[in-house]
């Protein structure tokens, strides 16, 4: 039972994280007419990343969790990730945050292995995978080695960071599309 509710989510999410690809390619305003449709031109449409044609390169993007807003509570990280997407397999997830100090609350970064607990923002059913101090300066590092989605949250407050703080994202990394060779 659980299974299937899993399998139905992971198709939905996979769903969503093509159709938000296509979205981000459709909404680009100068759409290929299809008499000179260009390849080159289509294929790096796919992602936002920037990605250079460099196929020595082996290491994959390190992405900033929220960009330039980092890891805080009130931001919206569904959203985030939605606009981000599509990630690939062995990107870099980089979540920043300051260190607790008088004025300011602390965060951290909590893995789900369930859809269910991630929705109902159970942290206790998550693990810590960052404490309050591994986000400060480069931040903490997780790479998406596993073709499976990841849900992540923060983990404070027992669950308030997660729900009204909206501190919470889901991601499916799709493997890289086949490119063609740079002309
Ligand atoms: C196709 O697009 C690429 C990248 O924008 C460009 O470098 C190339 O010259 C284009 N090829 C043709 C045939 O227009
Ligand atoms: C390609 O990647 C390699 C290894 O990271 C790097 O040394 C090289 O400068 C890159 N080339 C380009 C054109 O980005
Ligand atoms: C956050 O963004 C998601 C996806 O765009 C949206 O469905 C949701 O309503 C937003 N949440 C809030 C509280 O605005
Ligand atoms: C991801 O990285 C691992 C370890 O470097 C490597 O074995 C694997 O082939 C990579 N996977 C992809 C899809 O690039
Ligand atoms: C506490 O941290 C906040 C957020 O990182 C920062 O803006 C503020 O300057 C810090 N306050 C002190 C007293 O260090
Ligand atoms: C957080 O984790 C780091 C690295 O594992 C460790 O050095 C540090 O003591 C931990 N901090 C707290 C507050 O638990
Ligand atoms: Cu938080």
């Amino acid at each position: 039972m659980a299974s299937t509710i899993n399998s139905v989510h992971f198709l939905t999410l996979f769903v969503i994280v093509t159709t938000s690809m296509f979205t981000v390619t459709m909404a680009n305003k100068d759409w290929p007419s299809f008499a000179n449709f260009n390849y080159t031109d289509w294929w790096s449409r796919f992602g936002n990343h920037n990605y250079q044609i460099n196929k020595t390169q082996e290491e994959s993007n390190n992405i900033i969790v929220g960009g330039s807003q980092n890891w805080h509570f009130g931001y919206n990280y569904s959203d985030w990730a939605i606009k981000n997407g599509p990630f690939y397999l062995n990107d870099t997830l980089v979540f920043k945050y300051d260190a607790p100090n008088a004025t300011s609350f602390p965060h951290s970064v909590y893995m789900y292995s369930s859809w269910k607990s991630f929705m109902k923002c159970d942290v206790k059913k998550a693990k810590m995978i960052a404490n309050h101090t591994q986000g400060v300066g480069e931040g903490f590092k997780f790479v998406l080695n596993k073709w499976k989605p990841y849900y992540f949250s923060c983990g404070e407050k027992n669950g308030l960071h997660c729900n009204i703080g909206q501190m919470k994202f889901a991601i499916m990394p799709m493997f890289r599309p086949f490119w063609p060779s740079s002309p």
